[in-house]
């Protein structure tokens, strides 16, 4: 446990009083990411009077939310660079829940609090329960069927809202805000075609009342944090004096553009270090592309070539090579970025790729695979297609992923895939020949690539060049001998 006594001299604590907050935001993924970005953000301004405080909520695990009330809703986060730490401990949040142990009703209830007025989310793709290639609501997924026959006990995170929603209504409170941020294009707009399609599906009026009175502000985020592992959590207790079981670690960039549409206010983030815009899409094209997209291929190809972490990637220069060629050749292209030097930003997120301090591990960023290809590199192929140009490296990222797919690495040994459409990627896999029928199995599957890659000609041909390569050669000598002769 966390014992804010121990700690030293140089770790900022909560200079503002507690009980001055007001649990005025429901965000739902207590996860690291949430923890070292969002509520670090929330907690800057508390130091500057700010009463917005966060009531959170883990809906399928409840280790973190008990481990955080137990050392009284604080926990710390730690700046990682080569050379220097920088801790600080967050004292925003003012609730805790977990939806299995505390039971769904609580949540509901939290979230239908007169005060509450931004309900926010990190639930990794997945949690939204649509069809990654076309950002619908996938109305096949188990628990959207369970909670279009349970609407007042839903498990997804789109029944959750919708719930609250018209609890709420019922109530005649003032709407919240729904605000994603978790790595999807126009993730506002995703979240809104979801919740919007669950209550078509349920309740016409209801489905006309959030149309007309909730918005759903986009965000794009970054800031890059591991999952916490046995070792950081051992040097960090060295640090700390003690153990903080909700500890996270993160880089030291921070980037937070929001779309500027809430219904019933909001902090003054912009004081904190966000920006606040009209339109973000821009920005997250531009990051889910140049970071996110190589980010994958790196995830792939390092993965398969034996790197455990991206830092470790990029200490390979062909690897770093290849990884500022996909974003300054193929995905900047694709932007419509105005005003940013995209070959400088290729570079800083270069360079915050070999930070030895933060280590990222391919595997973990290899995760959930279908729910990423599509934003990630799928998009910019199709740009490509479209306008005549070559893709050759975000063709090869995506033959690794469908390398990586078959779940045996370069050694022969099993790769645990974790996937929410593992299952299908096991039957493509299991009914099909390494090489083409490979590669036109997973082509097939729509909820990823939509219709159109599996017909086209060329697509199909050079991913099973590359994947013929990575299966015969490996990642490594592909890679090297791409960057070498192209
Ligand atoms: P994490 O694994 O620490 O946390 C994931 C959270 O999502 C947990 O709270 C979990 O309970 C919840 N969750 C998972 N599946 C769910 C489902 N089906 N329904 C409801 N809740 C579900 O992961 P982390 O690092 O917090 O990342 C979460 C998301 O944040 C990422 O997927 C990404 O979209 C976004 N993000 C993460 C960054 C990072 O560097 N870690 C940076 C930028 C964005
Ligand atoms: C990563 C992201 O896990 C992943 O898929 O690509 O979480 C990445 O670290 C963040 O988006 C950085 O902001």
């Amino acid at each position: 446990m966390l014992e804010i006594d121990r700690l030293p001299a140089d770790v900022q604590r909560p200079g503002y009083d507690r009980s001055q907050l007001k649990t005025r935001m429901v965000h739902i993924g207590f996860g690291a990411f949430h923890r070292a970005h969002q509520a670090l953000c929330s907690d800057k301004l508390a130091e500057q009077g700010s009463d917005w405080g966060y009531c959170e909520v883990n809906l399928n695990s409840g280790e973190l939310i008990q481990a955080l009330r137990e050392q009284a809703l604080l926990y710390t986060v730690t700046e990682m660079a080569d050379d220097s730490l920088n801790t600080r401990v967050i004292g925003v949040i003012t609730a805790a829940l977990h939806g299995k142990g505390d039971g769904i009703e609580a949540v509901i209830n939290a979230m239908s609090q007169p005060d509450v007025a931004i309900v926010s989310m990190t639930v990794t793709e997945k949690g939204y329960c649509h069809l990654p290639a076309s950002g619908d609501l996938n109305p096949e997924h188990p628990d959207i069927v369970h909670d279009l026959a349970h609407p007042t006990a839903p498990r997804s995170l789109p029944g959750l809202i919708l719930a609250a929603i018209r609890r709420r209504r019922d109530a005649e409170l003032a709407p919240f805000s729904v605000m994603s941020c978790d790595n999807m294009p126009e993730n506002g707009h995703v979240t809104r075609n979801v919740i919007v399609q669950l209550a078509q599906r349920q309740d016409a009026a209801l489905a006309d009342y959030i149309q007309q009175h909730i918005t759903f502000p986009s965000t794009m985020v970054d800031r890059i944090v591991p999952a916490m592992t046995d070792s950081a959590f051992k040097q960090l207790s060295a640090r700390l004096g003690s153990c903080d079981p909700v500890a996270v670690e993160a880089e030291p960039f921070f980037q937070w553009v929001i779309e500027d549409n809430f219904v019933s206010g909001r902090p003054a983030w912009e004081n904190a270090g966000a920006e606040l815009v009209k339109d973000v899409l821009p920005f997250e094209e531009m990051k889910l592309r140049m970071l996110n997209g190589s980010h994958s291929f790196l995830a792939y190809l390092g993965f398969l070539a034996g790197y455990e972490h991206i830092s470790d990637c990029m200490a390979d220069r062909h690897f770093r090579a290849a990884a500022r060629a996909l974003m300054v050749d193929e995905q900047a292209p694709t932007l419509r970025t105005q005003g940013v030097d995209l070959h400088a930003y290729a570079d800083s997120l270069i360079a915050r790729y070999e930070n030895r301090a933060i280590k990222h591990r391919t595997y973990q960023i290899a995760t959930d695979g279908t729910q990423k290809l599509p934003q990630r590199l799928l998009d910019s192929v199709r740009w490509h297609l479209a306008n005549g140009s070559r893709c050759d490296l975000l063709l090869l990222g995506v033959a690794a992923w469908m390398r990586y797919a078959g779940a045996v690495d370069e050694q022969g040994q099993p790769i645990e895939i974790r996937d929410p459409l593992k299952n299908q990627l096991a039957e493509c896999v299991a009914n099909s020949e390494e090489g083409e029928a490979r590669v036109r199995a997973l082509l097939a599957m729509k909820a990823v690539f939509g219709e159109d890659l599996a017909e086209n000609a060329e697509v199909v041909a050079k991913l099973t060049s590359f994947y013929q390569q990575l299966t015969q050669q490996g990642a490594r000598a592909t890679v090297h001998q791409f960057m070498d002769h192209g």
